[in-house]
């Protein structure tokens, strides 16, 4: 019977060992959520890497880390220190996240992690060639493994493949910069059907393949000697009901059940003078997210607007990310500072403008702080489609809440309710705080139903079966194609 072959740099679960034995958590991540479904079909596997080095554990343990993957229809990729430095600190996340992000700066081109990038897409090959059989159908995750699909098709020509980025593809001016701009389109070509979050990054990419290979395009059609390759758009939902149903629960809970973060939440909120809105902003701790833009055009919003300092807090959430690549730990730095300098410039007895914390959070604070914050403040410079907007809005279970999203992310396009701000200008960004927070609570109702019931349909759920069934559409496209 042909199954359905997941592959993503790591697998949706995480491995953790005790006292020599392992133990599986399942990762709540939005790509494992949105794959439960296909995954949990008897007859799926999904390959990644497992989180462990092969320097981690011993013969025995590998055993075990085996059996306790293959539990949850799981195969590791064995991969070593010098692999993970090279493949995922190197190129993947010093090359290809900042070049793609449009942070050209940032991007480094060497040609040592280059080559552990390739020898490690062939690792992942490989694998996926030890498990596959006729029939099958593959479907490759994101920017680490552009050159898998065509890996995959060279051994394997007749598997139906598809590869989806979860990162934007940037226009052709910048993709060309990149030394090996050919390597990596043509190991996407390898693909029956490629998705991006986005109609501006397929374009992007289509007009990258035509410049750069020379094929013909026919509308999102390439054509290459001997295949088509569709390319197409797919934005990328939420666990709609998950988030919902858990807001719902959330506020009949009593005081004794509440989380710490949400007994401190209401010990704010009942404060008698400190009637402060909260502003909520939640992103990995990354340059592309905006973080230190978003914190100075806070300061310049108190500056602005004095009559609002005591009445509106920042409730700054960065979950630490990349920890050991330099322009993260320099992004940390900077916005300690910023947070330390502005509650120091503002700060009252009552009242700290900005609450921060680096961590990350279990599921039920996430919901505490979207269910408790009148705002939410996202301004990403660049962000393929932003999940945590589309959380935000599916929490507010009353409809209640003003969201602010920069019209650099994906999620932008589908949310034209929400306030869209451009996150370079902070006037703009000051202005439409201040309109936010004082949004009368109809428009508020009025905007969020429109953006739940598109959130609710075009769930994380829809968004699979939708790929999956241009896949399929692809594949007989591509026979009658071959037949001409
Ligand atoms: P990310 O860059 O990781 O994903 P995003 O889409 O916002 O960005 O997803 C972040 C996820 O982490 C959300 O599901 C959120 O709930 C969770 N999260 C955030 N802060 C947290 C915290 N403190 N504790 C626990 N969980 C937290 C990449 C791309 C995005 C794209 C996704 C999916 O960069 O543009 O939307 O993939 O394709």
């Amino acid at each position: 019977m042909s199954k359905t072959i997941i592959i993503s740099n790591r697998l949706p679960l995480q491995l953790k060992i005790h006292d020599n034995t392992i133990e599986t958590v399942p990762s709540v991540g939005g790509l494992a959520t949105g794959m439960k479904s296909v995954h949990s079909q008897s007859d799926s596997l999904w390959i990644g890497w497992s989180g462990l080095t092969e320097e981690e554990f011993n013969l025995d343990l590998k055993t075990q880390v085996n059996a306790a993957l293959k539990k949850h229809q799981c195969v590791g990729v064995p991969l070593t220190e010098d692999d993970i430095e090279g493949f995922y600190y190197g190129f993947s996340n010093n090359t290809l996240w900042p070049l793609f992000h449009y942070f050209m700066e940032y991007t480094e081109f060497e040609k040592s992690t280059w080559e552990t990038y390739k020898m490690v897409n062939q690792k992942f090959a490989d694998v996926v060639l030890q498990h596959i059989e006729d029939g099958d159908t593959v479907w490759v995750h994101d920017y680490q493994l552009l050159l898998l699909p065509d890996l995959i098709r060279k051994k394997k020509p007749d598997t139906s493949i598809g590869f989806f980025l979860h990162i934007p593809f940037p226009s052709y001016e910048v993709f060309r910069t990149i030394p090996c701009r050919e390597d990596l389109l043509k190991g996407m070509l390898g693909a029956d059907l490629i998705g991006f979050h986005t109609y501006d990054y397929e374009r992007h990419f289509l007009s990258a393949v035509q410049r750069i290979l020379g094929h013909e395009i026919n509308f999102n059609n390439i054509h290459l000697d001997n295949r088509m390759v569709k390319v197409d758009s797919f934005p990328m939902g939420i666990d709609y009901d998950k988030f919902h149903n858990a807001a719902k629960t959330h506020d009949q809970k009593s005081n004794k059940e509440q989380t710490e973060i949400q007994q401190e939440i209401n010990k704010h909120l009942k404060e008698g003078s400190n009637q402060a809105k909260l502003i909520l902003s939640i992103d990995r701790l990354d340059y592309t997210k905006g973080i230190a833009n978003r914190l100075r055009a806070f300061e310049y919003f108190l500056d602005k607007y004095p009559q609002f300092k005591g009445k509106a807090r920042l409730v700054m959430l960065a979950v630490p990310s990349r920890a050991n690549v330099p322009q993260y730990q320099k992004l940390k730095n900077e916005i300690d500072q910023l947070v330390g300098r502005i509650n120091g410039k503002f700060a009252e007895v009552s009242w700290t403008p900005i609450w921060y914390f680096y961590r990350s959070m279990p599921f039920e604070n996430l919901i505490d702080l979207y269910t408790s914050s009148e705002v939410a403040l996202l301004t990403p410079i660049r962000d393929g489609m932003n999940l945590v907007a589309k959380e935000y809005i599916a929490s507010r279970v009353d409809k209640k809440g003003v969201l602010i999203l920069s019209e650099m992310t994906g999620a932008s396009n589908e949310m034209g309710e929400a306030l869209i701000i451009n996150p370079n200008n902070f006037e703009e960004i000051a202005d439409t705080l201040k309109f936010a927070l004082e949004m009368p609570e109809e428009e508020q109702i009025k905007r969020n139903n429109a953006l739940q019931k598109r959130l609710k349909r075009y769930n994380v759920e829809k968004w699979a079966s939708d790929f999956f069934e241009a896949l399929e559409a692809t594949k007989n496209d591509t026979k009658k194609y071959i037949l001409k």
